[in-house]
């Protein structure tokens, strides 16, 4: 990979005034830079104290400046970190003088790309970057950090290593095309790539919980009119999100907030009421409701403690669960001790006792909704990682390739056509990295043949 020829500089911390604000600067103009700015280039890897003068002279602010020297930068590239007053117009006139100085805006991503492109990290860490900054909950950062760690890297290079294995032994015997692969190569051959396609299923399998991880799991509240919906709601997300009100189908709409449960990040989801005597507005409301039940991961099913409880529309009857379901039965303060029994609820349910008015019950409430959580979420053996749709693409690739090879392998087909389908999987395998790295790989492959062949 070439060099950057430019070097680019932008605000690394977000804008507005704040105590500080940091300034990235990477390329290879770095080292003249600093020199210039700062009288000598500072230390390496320290902070230096010193008044950052402008082009025409004036000082613009005092502030500390820690340099890099590539490759042992973020980028792996020259570079300078200024930390500055965080002040907007300190900042604009900072980045305005860089600028003067030769300095290019860095684009979206930039720092991060050249990361990746000088090898510091495989393309699959450089998105964890992202996930890192984006995540929402303490699930959604622990695996975007194990994948910045490059797990999802060692994974897939097992599973190249693999592919690799497999593509020697058939590279080798392609050039005896009148011997047959023998038995006990064949059945090796045979294990090593349905190994692979093991690996690669399983990754895929972690594809759903990366979606919840990143969006959050779609949580529906549903329940009859007045049961406490929004009440609920609102208890959840700890704001007046919704409005309440004695007034049965007062919720028409539907409204959606991201809460924090456990270590689950869920998009809660409050619907209207679900009136079977509804007309006009209210059931356009609960047609909305019902659409949007068919695709959630979680529902919320809200009982009226003081009353008997109401059918369910038979679209909820093949969707929700007991794994994916948690019976709330709310305004139990409602309930004269030893008065009226709660009402019947759904068997093998899981359900939990609450008034979403006295705030009783919501322990256990959110406790129910985070085990149900967990319980949908795929772990990869004990690690947190998992994909996301670009991963997805590739590995369903890669399955296919593989899948289309021990199809070969079991009829004992032409070894160019099986190899053909082991790079087509090791392709595909690369691309979530950014690239095979054939040199690599070629010495890899050649490695493993005998002297002689
Ligand atoms: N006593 C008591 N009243 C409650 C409780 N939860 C909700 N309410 C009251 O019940 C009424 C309806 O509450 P909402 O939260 O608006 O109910 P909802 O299910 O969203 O109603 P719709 O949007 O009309 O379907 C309001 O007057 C609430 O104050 C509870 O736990 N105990
Ligand atoms: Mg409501």
């Amino acid at each position: 990979m070439s060099p950057s020829t430019d070097t680019i500089a932008a605000l690394a911390t977000p804008s507005g005034t704040a105590a500080l604000a940091t300034i990235r600067i990477s390329g290879p103009d770095t080292y003249r830079l600093s020199s210039q700015l700062f009288g000598a280039a500072p230390r390496l890897r320290s902070a230096t104290h010193g008044d950052y003068v402008g082009r025409e002279g004036s000082i613009l602010d005092d502030v500390v400046a820690t340099r890099y020297a590539a490759p042992h930068s973020y980028t792996g590239e020259d570079s300078l970190e200024i930390s500055c007053h965080g002040s907007p117009l300190i900042v604009h006139r900072i980045l305005v003088d860089l600028l003067a100085r030769g300095c290019r805006a860095a684009g979206p991503g930039e720092f991060t790309q050249r990361a990746f492109l000088n090898g510091r990290m495989d393309l699959s860490q450089a998105e964890a970057v992202m996930d890192v900054i984006s995540a929402r909950s303490d699930r959604a950062l622990a695996a975007a950090q194990q994948v910045l760690r490059g797990a999802l890297g060692r994974h897939l290079a097992k599973l190249v290593e693999g592919v690799v294995a497999a593509l020697s032994t058939v590279e080798a015997y392609i050039d005896f095309p009148e011997e047959d692969l023998p038995l006990e190569d064949r059945k090796r051959l045979e294990e090593r790539i349905a190994e692979v396609l093991r690996g690669t299923e399983q990754l895929l399998a972690t594809e759903r919980t990366g979606a919840y991880l990143r969006e959050g799991m779609a949580t529906v509240i549903l329940g009859a009119p007045n049961a406490g919906k929004s009440s609920l709601m609102n208890r959840i997300v700890g704001t007046e999100r919704a409005i309440v009100s004695p007034e049965p189908g007062t919720t028409r709409d539907f409204i959606e907030e991201v809460a924090r449960v456990g270590p689950h990040g869920l998009r809660l989801v409050d619907t209207a009421g679900l009136n079977p005597d509804a007309a006009g507005i209210e059931s356009v409301g609960i047609g909305k409701t019902l659409e949007r039940a068919a695709g959630a991961d979680l529902y919320m099913l809200v009982l009226d403690a003081t009353r008997p409880a109401p059918p369910l529309p038979d679209a909820l009857g093949g969707r929700i669960t007991p794994s994916n379901t948690l019976v709330v039965v709310n305004k139990v303060d409602l309930l004269a001790e030893g008065g009226r029994p709660v009402p019947s609820i759904l068997p093998g349910f899981q359900s939990v006792r609450v008034s979403a008015l006295t705030g009783d019950g919501m322990d256990s409430l959110l406790d129910g909704l985070s085990r149900m959580a967990d319980g949908l979420q795929q772990t990869f053996g004990d690690e947190r990682i998992t994909i996301n749709v670009r991963h997805s693409h590739f590995l369903v690739e890669a399955r296919a390739c593989l899948q289309s090879a021990l199809a070969k392998v079991a009829t004992n087909g032409p070894g160019e056509l099986l190899a053909s389908d082991l790079r087509g999987a090791m392709g595909a395998l690369g691309e979530i990295f950014g690239k095979v790295d054939n040199e690599r790989v070629l010495d890899q492959l050649f490695a493993s043949f005998c002297i002689g062949k």
